[in-house]
């Protein structure tokens, strides 16, 4: 049972980033990965990349619904975005810190969104919500070939 917990813990995780059409248009490509390169989770995929309508859709096919869908898919295919997949224990999770709240109005500073948005609908970047939805969408964004798989020489400095 503990060996079991113990792995549990340390399970690798992988999350999909995406530097939306705002965060492009405002300079921000370089800001954004700063900051999870400095925290020290693994960079395994990266591309500028300009969406269609029907993967954005897919991509947000939780919130069909909402009346704010159409607006969403609009913002979403307007300009390149830059997609990433990332990779760590305990990501997609510190990812959700680092980016902050979705309403960048009460997002705490110091978080991407509390520091460079002001607008729910403006928010700069996407992250995962949960491990299933970061394999889902890094599978959905990128082909095979696209993700790299490597070992950073800082590794042995970032974890014990
Ligand atoms: P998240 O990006 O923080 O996970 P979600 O609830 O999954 O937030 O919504 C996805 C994206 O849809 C948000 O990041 C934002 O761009 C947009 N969005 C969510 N709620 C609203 C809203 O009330 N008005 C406009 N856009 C919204
Ligand atoms: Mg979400």
């Amino acid at each position: 049972f503990l060996p079991h917990l113990v792995a549990s813990l340390e399970q690798v995780d992988e999350t999909y980033i995406m530097v939306k059409p705002d965060g492009v248009q405002r300079g921000l490509v370089g800001e954004i990965i700063s900051r999870f390169e400095k925290k020290g989770f693994k960079l395994t995929g990266l591309k500028l990349f300009q969406c269609p309508q029907d993967l954005a859709e897919e991509h947000y096919k939780d919130l069909k619904g909402k009346s704010f869908f159409p607006k969403l898919i609009e913002y979403i295919v307007s300009g390149p975005v830059v997609c990433m997949a990332w990779e760590g224990v305990g990501v997609v999770a510190a990812a959700r810190k680092l980016i902050g709240a979705t309403n960048p109005l009460q997002a705490e500073p110091g978080t991407i969104r509390g520091d460079l948005a002001v607008q729910t609908g403006r928010n700069v970047v996407h992250g995962s919500d949960s491990p299933e939805n970061g394999k889902r969408e890094i599978a959905l964004w990128f082909k095979e070939g696209e993700l790299c798989q490597w070992t950073p020489a800082q590794a042995p400095w970032l974890r014990e």
